[in-house]
């Protein structure tokens, strides 16, 4: 293919930047602008730009890995299939299917999301499926779906943030975590509005905004209560929309005037002129919009958070308005389409429940099978990995890398050690898959086909670039060969193709007439126009009906196709009334306050140059010259009463354990809080001190605050 390009997308963040590659010298690929996706106009971060490096012989995964004599060893497919099948077999029979469990991740595709799924209820018959998007964005979820009726991270595209007055980003560091988005804001700087970041440390992010509030870890809530409360007593309330367009009012309203802003100046930190002035800066503009991401979402209290933030925008009138709403800032590459099609512990295809009947027939009819023969909702990821060695005696890992990136890891790690079977589907040799008992090699990016959501809501096709390597196979592949082996023809007969095109489009019939309606887009479509909007219904009598041959827009009739929906909620919500619901919440303490034995709050978050558990940038030259390791940022106060100087080897211990990395000292953090990024495994590993306190409805860990003792190491 000399001179050839082929236009995708990043394997990593929700961005999904859209990067051309070509090949390269080495028989690889070499990626290049792509200045015609709007997102990024053809920037990259260096992850994006070195994302190559990973595909090479060295650094992956390149045959199969079966565990023998204790340790892995080379084998065959066939050879480690067998064994794959075998172990999930052995359990089903000895145990019942519910002892076998499935662990996802929101970086796989649409299509292979969509077929773990199914895999998991029609094949292994069990309820235990969940995956790391839990440990992510469902705080967001849970709460958009309360007072929207839909959860789709970003009602609206990206594009139109430049235009709007005021953007208050809660616990967002994007210009680390994406950083070709940084220009949308700058944009709007430039058009006269105005960036509020809130963020308990000085980041790169909050370096561009015209206001940085500094609450203390876990006090968002307090602080979205004690601005709606002002927005009441200044009189700034939107009655005629809240009138018109909400529901719930009344309630919401009482609970954020027990707010005062003294007391939230108490719990949070945040000055009362300093709320004011936030007040006055949101409201005053004709249009503003409110943007959370991990900081106030990945707390035991994220969903209530997350609906206090939008009760904010509720009383003002900014939600379901040109150039004004609120929005979640969606992270891993399929962050968005992984939550849609049924890898979530209570969900089928289309964003449908697995616990409402109508769901459950038309998804059956789909999948070729008894309704009735459809698991029920099964645990949350934590608690899923929680149960490893106890009621999940075998687990099916494809996507995450827990060993890292689960809350309390060190006891994770031994649950996992405690499984009577383990396989891992990775394209490197994670530290998750080195405790595996198969390891199944998969193809990468830009070796295979498939589609992902981006944070917006766009649907767009990554296209194979190159021919993967002998002995790697995709994911799909290994759903079929499983499905073969465990359910026979009868399996077959029901799907599991290994072509990613297939796959979608039975995924769009699974969709149809489900909140997340992709059944009008095809690849077709998806390569014509650089990514469709969900939702977006077939049109009967166009040639893009679901299933349908033909989908230019309009075959053989003159009815368009639908045009996707960029911008939700602009008529109505989708609530049953159309209305938006306020979320009656109050404030409440984190659930490990600072006490005299862990005197310091920790949190915890990313850095630019690596991505999540590190599994794959901790491979890449570049990134580890540019983020080498662990560290504990912390206040120079606190530095000097532990006697720490710059690069001193701090211990954090929590009642979880202990962790050890090079002292960081910056006037950027709180003096009663210490940051540490989790990015790496052993002494340095954060996850060894995070607590696993759930939110009692979206079951996200609290990652963002627990109560630590710092101390010196002597050395
Ligand atoms: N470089 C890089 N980019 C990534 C990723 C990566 O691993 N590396 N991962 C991707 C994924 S999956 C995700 S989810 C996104 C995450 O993107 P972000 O949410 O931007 O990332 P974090 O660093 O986890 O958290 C953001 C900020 O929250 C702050 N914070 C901590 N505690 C609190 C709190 O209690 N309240 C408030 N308001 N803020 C708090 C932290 O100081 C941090 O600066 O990034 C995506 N992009
Ligand atoms: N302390 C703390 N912990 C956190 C967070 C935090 O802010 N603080 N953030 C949480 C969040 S938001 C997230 S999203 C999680 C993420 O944490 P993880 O779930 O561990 O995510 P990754 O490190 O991206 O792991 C993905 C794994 O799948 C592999 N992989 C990549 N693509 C594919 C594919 O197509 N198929 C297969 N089979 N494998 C593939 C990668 O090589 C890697 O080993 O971490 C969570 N943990
Ligand atoms: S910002 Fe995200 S999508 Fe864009 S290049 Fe970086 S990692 Fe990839
Ligand atoms: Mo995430």
């Amino acid at each position: 293919m000399p001179n050839s390009v082929t236009p995708t997308h990043c394997p990593y963040c929700a961005l999904q930047c859209g990067m051309n590659l070509t090949p390269s010298q080495d028989g690889g690929v070499t990626v290049v602008e792509r200045p015609d996706f709007p997102v990024n106009k053809g920037a990259l971060c260096g992850k994006g730009r070195t994302a190559p490096a990973v595909l090479a012989s060295g650094v992956r995964l390149s045959s199969p890995l079966v565990r023998s004599g204790g340790t892995l060893v080379p084998a065959t497919w066939e050879e480690a299939l067998d064994r794959v099948a075998e172990g999930l077999t052995r359990t089903r029979t000895e145990h019942g299917p519910d002892a076998c469990g499935v662990f996802g991740g929101g970086g796989l595709t649409n299509e292979k999301a969509y077929s773990l799924g199914k895999f998991a209820r029609i094949v292994l018959g069990t309820s235990q499926i969940d995956y790391n998007g839990r440990f992510c964005m469902s705080s967001a979820a849970a709460a958009g779906m309360k007072a929207f009726g839909l959860d789709r991270g970003l009602p609206f595209p990206l594009e139109d943030i430049p235009r709007t007055g005021c953007v208050i980003l809660v616990g967002s560091n994007l210009a680390e975590t994406m950083p070709p988005s940084l220009r949308f804001f700058n944009e709007l700087k430039e058009n006269g509005g105005t960036l509020i970041v809130i963020d308990p440390r000085r980041t790169k992010t909050a370096e561009q905004a015209d206001l940085h509030l500094m609450p203390r870890p876990g006090t968002d809530l307090a602080l979205a209560l004690g601005l709606l409360h002002l927005v009441v007593a200044e009189g700034r309330v939107d009655e005629e929309y809240v009138r018109e367009r909400t529901a719930g009012w009344e309630d919401a309203r009482a609970a954020a005037m027990a707010h005062w802003p003294e007391y939230v100046e108490r719990i949070t930190g945040v000055s009362v002129p300093q709320l004011r002035e936030t007040v006055r800066l949101f409201c005053e503009p004709e249009h503003a919009m409110v943007l959370t991401a991990r900081g106030p979402e990945q707390q035991a209290k994220g969903t209530d958070t997350v609906g206090a933030w939008i009760n904010l925008c509720l009383a003002t009138g900014r939600a379901g308005r040109p150039l004004s709403g609120y929005g979640c800032l969606t992270g891993q590459g399929n962050g968005q389409g992984g939550r849609e099609h049924g890898q979530k512990a209570d969900q089928l295809p289309g964003y449908r429940k697995l616990d409402d009947p109508e769901a459950r027939r038309h998804v059956a009819e789909v999948w070729g099978v008894d309704p009735d023969s459809l698991p029920g909702p099964g645990r949350s990821a934590y608690e899923l990995l929680d149960a490893l060695g106890t009621d999940i005696r075998s687990l099916l890992l494809m996507g995450s890398n827990p060993v890292v990136s689960a809350p309390r890891a060190a006891h994770i790690e031994e649950r996992i050690k405690s499984l009577d079977f383990l396989a891992v589907c990775d394209v490197v040799l994670s530290e998750t898959a080195a405790l595996a008992d198969v390891v199944l090699p998969v193809t990468q990016w830009a070796e295979e086909t498939g589609t992902t959501t981006n944070l917006e809501g766009r649907v767009l096709l990554r296209r194979r670039a190159i021919t993967p390597p002998d002995g790697v196979r995709s994911d799909l592949e290994v759903m079929h060969e499983l499905a073969a082996r465990l359910g026979g023809e009868r399996a077959l007969e029901k799907g599991f193709p290994t072509d990613p095109e297939e796959v979608f489009e039975e995924l769009r019939r699974a969709s149809a007439g489900g909140a997340a309606d992709y059944s009008g887009i095809t690849y077709h479509r998806l390569a014509e126009e650089n990514g469709v909007f969900w939702p977006c219904p077939a049109v009967p009598g166009t040639g893009n009906a679901a299933g349908g041959e033909d989908d230019s827009p309009a075959a053989g009739t003159d009815r368009p196709a639908h045009p996707g929906t960029p911008r939700l909620f602009l008529d109505r919500f989708a609530t049953p009334d159309g209305r938006a619901r306020f979320a009656p919440v109050s404030y409440r303490a984190i659930a490990e306050e600072p006490d005299d034995e862990y005197p310091v709050l920790l949190t915890t978050g990313r850095v630019v140059a690596q991505y999540q558990s590190g599994a794959q940038t901790r491979r890449v030259d570049e990134l580890n010259a540019a983020a080498p390791g662990p560290f504990v940022e912390l206040h120079p106060r606190l530095a000097a009463r532990l006697g720490a100087a710059e690069g001193d080897p701090v211990a954090v211990v929590s009642r979880r354990g202990r962790a050890v990395a090079p002292a960081r000292i910056t006037t950027g953090i709180r003096p009663d809080t210490v940051f540490m990024p989790f990015h790496w495994p052993g002494e340095g590993r954060a996850n060894t001190l995070t607590n696993p306190a759930l939110d009692p409805t979206s079951r996200m860990p609290e990652f963002k605050a627990c109560a630590v003792r710092v101390e010196a190491v002597k050395s």
